[in-house]
């Protein structure tokens, strides 16, 4: 394909940090055991099968009772660190400010946290990882109500401040908001779905949806300054995914400022209001005009106080498209600003090696970019909370441990970390792979398997790949190589 693919074992920092990512709907089943509540994925993944490649998540890998197996797993494979979200449904079955508490809920993210404690693997946890509870989305449609929402997101995270935060030094508030705005509500292709519903507005939606979401972060990054730092000393933040734009055609204008506006209508929506504390970027709002909410006086105090309080970015970050301008006038609808997004550009080039996902191809440079993108703009520490890729064909045991494919891509993906810390100047603390196992990966079920561990979904038996391997040993010897370098 005319790309360098050598893995070149680049240096990291010696406290640089390495760990595996996963989500609570995804891996735990225990769907309705010990008093869970239903969340909109249990509802979404039941209604109509071929949403969801016809599996649902109410076993998965079982991780709700082998727990502890995995932990032993991540501690085997020398971690640093885990990133899990917790089930809101599992510890508010009901979800709302005024809901009974559902203590053997607590008892196992409890007991979770407690082993990763002991095996000294930092707990890294994210509260909302698109998985609200059933109830509050019959109630008031969940995150279509940026009120109701907010004061029960706030409940919801200051009883696991409370309860878990002596422990927890590390909270998300979000997982992806342009997925759960996006793909959740006007696409429909990721629970509730709501704009497969009647008398929906999808022209409102999903900026409602998004507007919900960083403002309930920012009221609970407020909480947690005020009523919990000063005696956790934890840090909290937002994770964003996104991925890096290249223009279609390199020597027309139009596109390089469509890949330079494409990143701005993907990242900057929320991590304008979040990291900067200013308002949506001012091409969203010339563009999308009065679909776009407007932030109240005391909401822009509040975004401009929260702002730095925000401690790293978490970056989600899989790969690297190609961005053309249409010509064409835009539709009043289109809300990506005319703009069409390909593996491949103008001379016909592909982007990268395809994975076994047709979008996620293998384009380091295009991450290391991202990574200076971001801190450019926001110029805050970035931790990678998601990287990783699946290639097909890995049901199979055998070929999934010889998993080279994968390996090169954390060793490229992790090169290019390497030269955005020392080249560029970029400050990278962390990253975590997804996943640390194969699980459910939402409407493509249990097809796409991204985990560093194989899971046999008959037998539920955990093998770890060929990349588990490759992780553990490439961050000794990097990290080795770094302090080498420092000392030097
Ligand atoms: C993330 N995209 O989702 C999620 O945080 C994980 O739960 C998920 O399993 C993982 O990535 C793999 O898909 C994404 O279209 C969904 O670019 C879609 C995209 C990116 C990330």
């Amino acid at each position: 394909t005319g790309h360098d693919l050598t893995v070149q074992e680049f240096p990291l920092p010696a406290n640089f940090a390495w760990g595996t990512a996963t989500a609570a709907y995804q891996i735990e089943g225990g769907a309705s055991q010990d008093g869970k509540g239903k969340s909109i994925w249990d509802t979404y993944s039941h209604l109509e099968p071929s949403r969801t490649n016809g599996e649902n998540a109410d076993v998965s890998c079982d991780h709700y009772n082998r727990m502890p197996e995995d932990v032993e797993l991540m501690a085997s494979l020398d971690v640093d660190v885990y990133r899990f979200s917790i089930a809101w449904s599992r510890i508010i079955p009901l979800g709302g400010r005024d809901d009974p508490v559902n203590e053997k809920g607590i008892a196992f993210y409890n007991d979770l946290i407690d082993r990763l404690v002991a095996r000294n693997i930092e707990p890294v946890v994210t509260l909302y990882h698109w998985d609200a509870p059933q109830e509050i989305y019959d109630r008031y449609g969940a995150l279509l109500d940026t009120g109701e929402f907010r004061a029960d997101f706030e409940h919801y995270a200051r009883l696991c401040f409370t309860r878990f935060g002596d422990r927890v030094k590390k909270w998300v508030t979000f997982n992806e908001p342009y997925i759960i705005s996006i793909f959740a509500h006007l696409n429909g292709t990721l629970a509730p779905g709501h704009c497969r519903e009647a008398g929906t507005d999808t022209k409102a939606e999903p900026w409602r949806v998004g507007h919900t979401i960083i403002l309930s972060h920012a009221a609970v990054v407020d909480m947690y300054a005020r009523e919990f730092q000063a005696s956790q000393e934890g840090e909290i933040t937002i994770v964003l995914n996104g991925h890096f734009y290249e223009p279609y055609n390199a020597s027309l204008q139009a596109d390089k400022d469509a890949a330079e506006r494409r990143m701005v209508f993907y990242i900057g929506w929320f991590a304008d209001p979040v990291f900067l504390g200013s308002d949506y970027p001012a091409e969203m709002r010339s563009y999308l005009g009065p679909r776009l909410p407007e932030f109240t006086p005391d909401e822009r105090e509040l975004l401009r106080r929260t702002a730095p309080i925000n401690a790293f970015y978490g970056m989600n970050h899989y790969s690297t498209k190609y961005a053309r301008q249409l010509s064409d006038p835009p539709a009043d609808d289109d809300w990506t600003s005319n703009i069409e997004e390909s593996s491949v550009n103008s001379e016909g080039k592909e982007i990268g090696p395809v994975s076994g996902l047709g979008w996620l191809r293998v384009a380091p440079e295009g991450f290391r970019k991202l990574l200076n993108w971001v801190w450019k703009r926001y110029h805050v520490p970035i931790i990678v909370t998601e990287n990783g890729c699946p290639y097909g064909g890995e049901e199979d045991v055998a070929r999934a441990v010889d998993d080279k494919f994968r390996q090169r891509y954390f060793g490229l993906y992790l090169d290019a970390i390497s030269r955005a810390i020392y080249e560029d100047g970029v400050v990278v603390k962390g990253y975590y792979a997804w996943s640390l196992m194969d699980n459910y990966e939402w409407s493509a079920g249990y097809g796409p398997r991204y985990g560093i561990v194989h899971v046999d979904f008959t037998t539920l038996k955990r093998t770890p790949k060929g990349s588990a391997y490759y992780l553990r040993d490439t961050f000794k010897s990097r990290r080795k190589a770094s302090s080498r370098r420092d000392v030097c």
